[in-house]
């Protein structure tokens, strides 16, 4: 049955039916009543498997085509009608070479199954910040999962009413060839085409597509910002929490930190961490400051390294209605493990592909690199009281980072807007298995949007600049990274809860508690100014994590400056004079 009369919606979803052919159209209201015999649907043909009921009450498993398990890049594109729009950092094609070719593997493509319209919210639906998209798909994993990241049905086509203000995201796995996949934007037809995967960010449309790509291209045109970014709230033992927002590229820790749980003489002092998401957040101008919102409802969290000393949260957040992808199935029991959940292997089990597969003989791993959970944030014990502030919370500091073995040091703060624009902009990572391709391979990743970002990187970049004139207070922004390592390759610092010690400095300082030391690349920590107390980490280590090679730093900065080279006249004059500063300085 049709939810809506709204003409726009009605005229589009007959035209995306004519073309793929679906048998029928079904139209998801929200209810658990749907999703239930949906799900009961997806467990007769296969696509889910019904976990332990009784351990994991309302979990599924599902296993991804094996040649379909991350993000493909080279295979994403932006089809702004000028090509400059899209900017050296995007694969681009134009609107009219692009529909013309994904037409022709879309037709017919749902023949034989049912097309689902899903209505869905990024944002609290009715909230100033919300913005709604309807996706046609024929797959019910994406339905479900859907339903987990976003809040669906009803109550979304009453927003939009009679209006044509919404995304239309079209996706069919049609036969999932890896040859014929595509993920297309059309920013300027507010529109998103997906074809040929059924895998996490390639198909749902709300998270990276809509809620960074096509969102970064709204923030620029109405002022304000999408950005992958988690969010998160240090209360004080006085009650005081203050709130920060942290890019880091995908799969290098967003979650962890997201949802970390303070040092014991912390915690037992009254500090606490709050979640408000773990991977996207819209910024806009309020209030003199800018306040941010999790658009998203669920986390599509990384499996691989979740336990329950890393992160506790995300593993209560596990316990019930979630989905998993491409993890082990421990036939005993019929629970789900994965690398690094705990040291006891299942050896009855199977791998990610559905294999015999025994933990404790086989040389290969059980679970992908990234196979996934997908969880209502509801579940998380430390989701934040203002998750659901339709406002959002006001941000005290920007912090960006990224997997890098030697360059940067464990944290230090930028000297002002422009040039904590400037530290984003030449942010840099190691590739994770988040993303189709090489692991390993140190790349420039701005802001941790290079694969994210809608239009030209420089124009970004100029709209972060900008943005200072809309805010009396803008956040504090700092640059920090967990993963240095020492010269055997191992991690000189803890990580994971113990990087509460960084935020407790960053939070320092954006009060105006502590000194730092001015360095050629920004301010760091004094000596003695990081607390170490409990952290097992002595202040010859710190010194070395603390530490800017200047040699490694001029090797940086013509990679810097290889890469300014592509933007051309986009690149912001500021961010050029930003890196003449830096290299005299060096
Ligand atoms: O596959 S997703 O893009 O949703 C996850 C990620 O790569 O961050
Ligand atoms: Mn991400």
């Amino acid at each position: 049955m049709q939810l809506t009369s709204n003409k726009h919606v009605l005229s589009w979803i007959d035209e995306c039916a004519a073309l793929t052919a679906p048998d029928s159209v079904v139209w998801i209201d929200g209810s658990e009543a749907q999703l239930a015999s949906l799900r009961a649907e997806a467990v007769a043909t296969g696509e889910l498997i019904t976990l332990n009921q009784e351990k994991m009450p309302g979990c599924y498993l599902h296993r991804s085509d094996p040649t379909d398990v991350a993000r493909v890049e080279d295979r994403t594109f932006i089809c702004s009608r000028s090509k400059r729009d899209a900017g050296p950092t995007n694969n681009w094609k134009s609107p009219d070479e692009m529909y013309a070719m994904m037409k022709s593997i879309y037709a017919g493509a749902m023949a034989g199954r049912v097309m689902y319209v899903i209505p869905y919210s990024m944002g609290v639906v009715g909230s100033p910040f919300a913005k709604y998209g309807i996706e046609l798909t024929d797959s019910i994993y994406v339905v479900l999962s859907m339903a987990i990241m976003t809040r669906i049905g009803k109550s979304v086509l009453a927003q939009i009413g009679d209006g044509a203000d919404f995304i239309k995201g079209l996706h069919a796995k049609a036969n999932l060839d890896p040859e014929r996949r595509y993920i297309a934007h059309f920013p300027e037809d507010n529109t998103i085409w997906s074809v040929n995967s059924g895998y996490g960010g390639n198909v749902l449309l709300g998270k990276k597509c809509f809620a960074l790509r096509m969102a970064s291209v709204l923030g620029r045109d109405q002022g304000w910002m999408a950005e992958h970014m988690l969010i998160l709230g240090v209360e004080a033992p006085n009650g005081e929490t203050k709130y920060v927002a942290a890019a880091f590229p995908s799969a290098c820790g967003k979650t962890n930190l997201a949802m970390l749980i303070p040092p014991e003489g912390y915690e037992k002092a009254g500090w606490k961490v709050w979640c408000v998401g773990d991977d996207i957040a819209w910024l806009r101008p309020k209030n003199g400051m800018l306040y941010a919102v999790n658009p998203e409802y669920g986390f599509f969290g990384v499996a691989p390294g979740t336990n329950v000393k890393s992160n506790p949260n995300a593993i209560a957040a596990t316990a019930k209605n979630a989905i998993f992808t491409n993890v082990v199935q421990n036939l005993d029991d019929n629970t789900v493990w994965w690398e690094g959940l705990d040291k006891n292997p299942p050896e009855n089990a199977l791998d990610w592909r559905g294999n015999p597969w025994n933990g404790k003989t086989a040389g290969t791993p059980g679970a992908h690199p990234n196979s996934r959970f997908t969880a209502p944030a509801v579940n998380c014990p430390c989701i934040s009281p203002e998750f659901e502030n339709p406002d959002g919370v006001p941000i005290s500091a920007i912090i960006f980072g990224g997997r890098r073995a030697k360059t940067a040091p464990l944290v230090y703060q930028s000297r002002d807007w422009t040039h904590g624009v400037f530290v984003g902009s030449i942010m840099g990572s190691e590739t994770t298995a988040a993303a189709a391709g090489a692991v390993g391979v140190a790349r420039r990743d701005p802001m941790a949007m290079l694969p994210f970002c809608g239009y030209d990187m420089g124009d970004y970049w100029a709209h972060w600049i900008d943005m200072a004139s809309k805010v009396e207070n803008p956040p504090q922004i700092f640059n920090v990274n967990w993963f240095r390592t020492d010269d055997d390759g191992k991690f000189i610092w803890p990580g994971y809860g113990e990087n509460f010690r960084v935020l407790e400095w960053i939070l320092k300082r954006c009060s105006g508690q502590l000194d730092a030391v001015d360095s050629a690349i920004g301010y760091l920590p004094l000596p003695g100014d990081v607390n170490l107390d409990g952290s097992g980490v002595d202040s010859a280590t710190l010194e070395t994590l603390l530490n800017v090679d200047k040699a490694l730093w001029r090797d940086e900065v013509s990679g810097i400056e290889e890469f300014y080279a592509k933007f051309g006249d986009t690149l912001p004059k500021a961010l050029s004079a930003e890196l003449a500063k830096l290299s005299a300085a060096l």
